[in-house]
């Protein structure tokens, strides 16, 4: 297989991939950079030691800006809304609206169950009880994705939701950011960026409040960041750069196909995208298709590189081949363009979120048919849910043992106790027998 490395790094059947290749298309998740984590670990510190000061410190260093208040007021937050053009608004509440009816319809229910005559077990979801959404800055400025974590924890009924994004040299987080975060119902927002926001949140300091679960996508350091602080806080499954894989049949529009592929290429240099074709000819023809629209892209550069590292067109004889393949890909975006993709989506194992034909672009589920779009990527989709409502409850389970109950449960307890040399449970139990 010729690899082409300023267009597409791999284009030929499936089945002729040699096995490095496979593996460099299947594991994704690059190694964490080892001075990177260090660094993380340096800053995590500081914010533990000195608490504010250290994140007044990070924002003259990495944000160029003296900061008055960590946290942003808030007027300053609806003035930017009250700014923003109200084109931008109007569609910026019209994915708020998706986002909580697609959630709301999530809700979990407590449950009981008699598992023998007199004992009940149950349990029940609890709302969090503080969450924090981490919004990148920068390059990346995503009001979406503050949509995406704020709107899911207030339909769940999250006591307080904070955001944290950094500041520009103006001292506030961008507009977009404030004016989403007012949109989407979030209490308060801080500006503030990278580890030291993660560090702030995680531990809590005097003008951060400690949250009990941080959401939301960011670089590098605050991707190894969330990972560090695991242990103190919880965090969504981590989310790297953007993934799609395209299963194509000959009903597919070539262009169409390589439109998907470009919109998800242009996201990070180090994204993936990846198209299965239903034959050579079907192949070819986006194969053409994408290389022609890459030329024009805007943002070429990005594009260029992510098709030249984890760019491939490949075909199959049979799309039995292809299911496979998608469960091992485990993809974050799964778009399937294919004459029946209802029936096709019962194959689907592993992916993110599917996008059912290809009129569904995978650009209205970044932005706004409802369904999340912060997902597990680098194959974690075999065993992570992208963001739900769910993650933003914790479980209480119950147990009740009635009279009766308790004496016929005593023997056997008793049993089970002894054998594991736990006198004392042994005896806990055995003390109801007889009352
Ligand atoms: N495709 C990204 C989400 C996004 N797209 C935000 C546009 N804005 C997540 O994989
Ligand atoms: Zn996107």
């Amino acid at each position: 297989m010729a690899p082409l490395p300023s267009f597409l790094r791999f284009q030929g059947p499936l089945a002729r991939l040699s096995p490095e290749d496979r593996r460099w298309l299947l594991l994704r998740g690059g190694a964490v950079d080892s001075r990177i984590a260090a660094r993380v670990r340096e800053l995590i510190a500081s914010v533990q030691l000195d608490g504010d000061s250290a994140l007044f410190e990070m924002a003259r260093r990495f944000d160029g800006v003296s900061l008055s208040s960590l946290e942003v007021p808030r007027a300053r937050c609806e003035e930017a809304l009250a700014a923003l053009e109200p084109s931008l608004v109007r569609a910026l509440t019209r994915a708020v609206r998706n986002i909580a009816r697609a959630h709301e319809v999530q809700r979990p229910r407590a449950v009981e169950v008699e598992t023998e005559p007199g004992v009940l077990v149950g349990r029940r979801p609890d709302p969090l009880g503080r969450v924090g959404v981490y919004a990148p800055g920068g390059r990346a400025v995503y009001p979406s994705s503050v949509l995406m974590g704020v709107v899911p924890a207030k339909v769940a009924g999250v006591g307080e939701v904070i955001v944290c994004s950094p500041p520009g040299r103006d001292g506030l987080p961008h507009a977009s950011v404030l004016a989403a975060a007012v949109l989407a119902g979030a209490d308060r927002v801080f500006a503030l960026g990278g580890a030291g926001a993660v560090a702030a949140m995680a531990y809590g300091t005097r003008s951060v409040p400690r949250v009990d679960r941080i959401v939301g996508p960011g670089n590098a350091y605050v991707a190894e960041a969330k990972l560090q602080v695991v242990g103190a806080v919880a965090i969504e499954a981590p989310a790297g750069p953007s993934e799609i894989l395209v299963v194509a049949d000959a009903t597919a529009s070539p262009e169409a196909v390589a439109r998907e592929v470009l919109a998800q290429a242009e996201h990070d240099p180090d994204a993936a995208c990846v198209v299965v074709a239903l034959g050579d000819a079907v192949a070819e023809a986006i194969a053409a298709q994408v290389r022609a629209l890459s030329v024009s892209a805007k943002r070429r550069e990005i594009v260029d590189a992510a098709l030249g590292s984890r760019g491939a067109v490949l075909s199959v004889a049979s799309l039995e081949e292809v299911w496979p393949f998608v469960a091992d890909f485990a993809p974050e975006h799964l778009l399937l363009a294919t004459a029946e993709p209802a029936a096709d989506l019962e194959r689907v194992r592993n992916a993110g979120t599917v996008f059912l034909g290809e009129r569904s672009s995978v650009a209205y589920g970044d932005y706004m048919t409802g369904s999340n779009h912060v997902l597990p990527t680098a194959g974690l989709a075999r065993a992570y849910s992208g963001l739900n409502l769910l993650d933003f409850y914790r479980w209480t389970t119950f147990q009740r043992v009635e009279r009766a109950a308790s004496a016929a449960l005593a023997d056997d307890v008793g049993v089970l106790a002894d054998s594991e040399g736990l006198f004392a449970h042994a005896e806990a139990a055995r003390a109801w027998r007889g009352a």
